[in-house]
């Protein structure tokens, strides 16, 4: 396949031989269209059953839908083809024949709900609406990627199969380690504190976490990916700087470099968010739920906020915007509380106005007030010991946060359900494919 050319790569005079899939044939009598498709394009191959052999017909109008397929020929300028171009076929392979019956119609005439296409994920994956969603979500992490190492940080990999949890709330994937139990880790948050400790002082790690939720709701999955950043010598209003940076530079790179995707997508509106992100207090923010009367009860000070309250509080603010302070018992033993306000916290969340994308803070660096934060919580600091002898060695101040990527890509592209931006979804129903 090295002499293989793109569709989109195809011009007039050339003469080529293209490979892909049988999106379609069209026969029309004496002659007839099979479309090709490749990772680039489509093209129109044009049989012209009086002129040409009768076996390269025969193959060409008889493989089924799906097959894959090569064509050698000559490209022609044909206005009245779909591109532009067709091509006049002397020789077809079919390299692999499709069966006659797909459980999916990638050509998308045929609609299929959410589970069939997950079930079909690679046929899903050859219509260009859902393809392009996942070439978005590529643009995203090569952008992110890009504006970490335009900021001095350096990417890294930290354990999936751990010892113990970090995030309180949510349940643990336990798992047998040798006979030993272990679990699927919730968050790298441990790990990149540990680096900023280290002679790296900001890293940022783009990975899978796992999390035993039982809630089976269109925004979150069992399986995730998320963006971590973690930085020595910065406070949480840096870290919230560097996180509104990252968010509109995965949004501006989007922007610039998938037009096309965003067609498919049928986006003719797509903006990159302008302006500094308003940063509510905690406070601030029930304020103005209570104040929307679109909950049937008055939040009070201490409570998290409910999907409602998040909606109410997204469609009155009608941006993205980050609440700051939370109540330092909602928020977990890692983060800093303010030492004239104890009871508040650096903790902070980005949100958008469907939901929260990200959580984050400034984290507790002082060795006596870290042990005495699990004690609060309930946990056994000695459990942690890996993690807080090490800041009896030199830990410096550092704040830091993390991104659902798939709430990034569903926020972004306006999906109705997580599972669109995920290739392979894990949720309480689906381990498989
Ligand atoms: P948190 O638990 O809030 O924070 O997670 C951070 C972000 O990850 C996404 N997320 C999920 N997305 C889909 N399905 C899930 N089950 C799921 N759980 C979380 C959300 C969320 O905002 N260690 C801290 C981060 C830090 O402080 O640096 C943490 O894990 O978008």
């Amino acid at each position: 396949m090295d002499d293989r050319t793109f569709t989109a790569d195809a011009e007039p005079g050339d003469r080529v031989t293209v490979a892909g899939w049988v999106h379609e044939v069209r026969d029309l009598g004496g002659i007839a269209f099979l479309i090709l498709r490749d990772k680039s394009g489509k093209i129109q191959v044009k049989f012209e059953k009086d002129e040409m052999d009768d076996d390269l017909v025969e193959t060409g109008l008889g493989v089924h839908r799906e097959s894959v397929i090569a064509v050698t020929g000559a490209v022609e300028e044909e206005e009245r083809a779909p591109t532009g171009v067709e091509m006049l076929p002397e020789s077809v392979d079919v390299l692999n024949e499709a069966d006659a019956e797909l459980p999916l119609d990638p050509s998308g005439k045929v609609d299929a709900d959410l589970s069939t296409r997950l079930d079909n994920r690679t046929l899903d994956l050859r219509k260009d609406e859902v393809k392009a969603i996942f070439e978005i979500r590529a643009e995203i992490l090569r952008a992110v990627r890009d504006y970490f190492r335009s900021i001095g940080s350096t990417e890294i990999n930290t354990p999936k199969i751990v010892a113990t949890g970090t995030e309180g709330g949510t349940e643990l994937f336990p798992i047998t380690y040798f006979g030993e139990e272990a679990f699927m880790n919730q968050s790298p948050q441990l790990f990149k504190q540990l680096m900023v400790g280290s002679g790296l002082e900001r890293v940022f790690e783009v990975g899978p976490i796992f999390r035993a939720e039982e809630h089976n709701t269109p925004r979150h999955l069992n399986e995730a990916t998320m963006i971590d950043f973690e930085s020595a010598f910065i406070d949480h209003e840096g870290a919230m700087d560097v996180c509104e940076g990252t968010l509109k530079a995965a949004y501006e790179a989007v922007e610039e470099n998938c037009a096309e995707e965003l067609e498919l997508l049928g986006y003719d509106d797509f903006a990159t968010p302008e302006g500094d992100f308003p940063r509510l207090t905690y406070e601030e923010a029930i304020e103005r739920i209570n104040a929307t009367g679109e909950l049937d009860t008055q939040l009070v000070y201490g409570d998290d906020l409910s999907t409602e309250a998040e909606r109410a509080l997204g469609d009155d603010v009608g941006g993205h915007y980050f609440i700051t302070d939370w109540p330092s018992e909602i928020k977990p033993f890692y983060i800093q509380d303010y030492d004239d306000d104890p009871e508040t916290s650096k903790g902070f969340d980005l949100m958008h106005p469907r939901m929260e994308l990200v959580s984050g803070g400034q984290r507790e660096h002082r060795y006596d007030a870290l042990v005495e934060g699990f004690r609060q919580q309930g946990l056994d600091p000695d459990q942690f010991d890996y993690y807080t002898k090490m800041f009896k060695y030199g830990m410096p101040p550092h704040s830091g946060w993390a991104y659902g990527v798939e709430r990034l890509v569903m926020t972004m592209l306006d999906l109705e359900n997580i599972r669109e931006a995920v290739l392979f979804p894990r949720d309480r129903q689906r381990l498989s494919p």
